[in-house]
């Protein structure tokens, strides 16, 4: 097992669209060991494999107290309902910056798991938050494209300024 590297915003590999994955085998079981170590590591509620370099369609989430309910969603297809909710989200590729965002409260996952089964799993509370928001990043896209121009601009100047600061 490993921890991978998380790419951060204004990062140009995070606007990648991640490809379908077309073989489940130990390669790929392997990588998304790696993506939850990665994850519990950092520690956040959900990886997408685009945040760490590798554009095919993986996610992981954990959301439970205990850190001890992962969900790894292989090709994941969403299907949303419910009504419109408002969330303070953050993302590990985004590392201090909070701001609130609205979704859907429920939806219903259609995916492979690491086994190579179809399954498919309804998901409402923090669960289907989590679950949009990863799927937002293997379209390339993240909770900033959400804010103002002025909010996303301010978040990247001081992220281009801390990783000057770093390198
Ligand atoms: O750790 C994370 N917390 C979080 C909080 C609110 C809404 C979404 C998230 S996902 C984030 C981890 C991450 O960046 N996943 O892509
Ligand atoms: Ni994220």
């Amino acid at each position: 097992m490993a921890v991978l590297e998380i790419l951060e915003f204004p990062d140009p590999r995070l606007r990648t669209r991640a490809q379908p994955v077309t073989s489940v085998d130990d390669d790929l079981r392997k990588l998304v060991d790696d993506m939850f170590e990665t994850m519990y590591d950092a520690p956040g509620i959900g990886l997408a494999a685009t945040q760490v370099n590798v554009h095919k369609r993986i996610i992981v989430v954990d959301v439970s107290e205990n850190r001890d309910e992962p969900h790894a969603f292989i090709n994941p297809e969403l299907s949303l309902s419910g009504e419109i909710v408002e969330t303070e989200e953050g993302c590990l590729s985004v590392p201090g910056f909070y701001e609130p965002v609205t979704r859907y409260e429920k939806a219903f996952v259609r995916a492979l798991n690491p086994a190579g089964d179809a399954i498919e799993l309804a998901l409402e509370g923090m669960l289907a938050i989590c679950v949009q928001h990863e799927c937002d990043h293997l379209e390339g896209k993240l909770f900033v494209d959400y804010l103002s121009n002025l909010k996303r601009t301010r978040i990247r100047r001081k992220l281009e300024k801390a990783h000057r600061v770093r390198a």
